[in-house]
């Protein structure tokens, strides 16, 4: 196994690819040959070529676990308590013991950026169900595993903030809260990735899923948001959403603002006819969009009250967070 890769038993996959799946380029020279991450896992930092995970995993065999993408900016990082709160609702959600508290999760994120100087980054935040047998049974698994990992980012290119993106609606269901409720992250994302697929292939970076009622719910990866006159609308949780960390600052933010925010059962009408449309994410953060299913939004470029959320968002992240010490 070459330098610059994380590895699991059977697929070795380095974390420049990993990264590229997620769109998230690396930085150069990050985690080349040159210098290898340190991996946090079950309790101590080890080099990435010895960081893995066994094929008897069931995070590997069914998707069994929970995780959570975290993002540093100027040496700190973003709403970790938030994003370690919804980790453990996650795993409660799944009946997954994480073997840790929540305060000791925390320290292990810190831990992992301070050892990988991972100041402005991308942090994975993972907990699989640990070694079990080849049958579904999570409870003949012995230990939960976890593991961090602390990697560089390069914003999405600049143009693609000022040009916007264009969406498509995607035959792809999410998933029915009654199944598998999108409140949790967990690491079966194959209902998005199957939306990501005909995105891309109707030559989209991006989906709009619906839910089974036909309302808009989010995209694979972000959350979605209209903007009407002085009104900014976003489907509610119940509409089978995760309920995105960026989503919920980007609503305190827009209050600031002076708009009206709302939680609102969204039709495909209220978005092509909507004044601005942008998506929030922790890898995109804010993100105009102005195109979706061939309707123009607004003047076909992203709207002034986005760029100005884009900004205060920025703002925002660049000076709030957990020190990393
Ligand atoms: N909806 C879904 C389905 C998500 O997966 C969001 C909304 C936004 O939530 P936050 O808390 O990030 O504001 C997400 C988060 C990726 C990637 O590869 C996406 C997320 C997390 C990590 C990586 O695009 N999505």
């Amino acid at each position: 196994m070459g330098a610059g890769t994380w590895s699991v038993d059977v697929f070795p996959v380095t974390v420049k690819h990993f990264l590229r799946l997620l769109a998230l380029p690396s930085r150069a020279g990050s985690f080349s040959g040159e210098k290898l991450m340190k991996i946090y896992m079950n309790g101590k930092l080890i080099p990435e070529r010895d960081a893995k995970v066994s094929v008897f995993d069931h995070g590997l065999l069914y998707g069994d676990g929970v995780f959570e993408g975290i993002r540093s900016y100027n040496g700190r990082v973003f709403k970790l308590d938030e994003h370690v709160e919804r980790l453990f609702d996650s795993a409660k959600a799944i009946d997954l013991k994480i073997p840790m508290t929540p305060a000791g999760v925390s320290r292990a994120v810190v831990r992992t950026c301070a050892a990988n100087k991972t100041y402005d980054g991308y942090i994975r935040l993972v907990v699989t169900r640990g070694v079990g047998t080849l049958g579904l049974n999570p409870y003949l698994c012995k230990k939960a595993q976890v593991f961090i990992i602390a990697a560089g980012i390069q914003l999405y290119p600049k143009k693609l903030y000022e040009e916007g993106l264009r969406l498509v609606t995607v035959g792809t269901v999410r998933n029915l809260a009654e199944a598998v409720n999108p409140r949790i992250k967990s690491l079966n994302y194959l209902n998005n990735i199957l939306a990501k697929i005909e995105a891309i292939n109707n030559g989209c970076m991006e989906a709009i899923m619906l839910n089974s009622r036909g309302e808009v719910a989010e995209a694979t990866g972000d959350n979605l948001f209209v903007i009407k006159g002085k009104t900014l609308l976003t489907p509610p949780v119940e509409a089978g959403i995760l309920e995105g960390i960026t989503r919920n600052v980007v609503m305190e933010l827009a209050v600031e603002e002076g708009l009206d925010v709302r939680e609102n059962t969204l039709s495909r009408y209220d978005i092509y006819t909507g004044d601005e449309v942008f998506l929030t994410g922790t890898a995109a953060e804010v993100i105009g969009v102005v195109d979706v299913d061939k309707r123009k939004i607004g003047n076909g470029k992203p709207g002034a009250i986005t760029r100005r959320l884009e900004k205060r968002f920025r703002a925002f992240a660049s000076s709030t967070g957990t020190p990393i010490a």
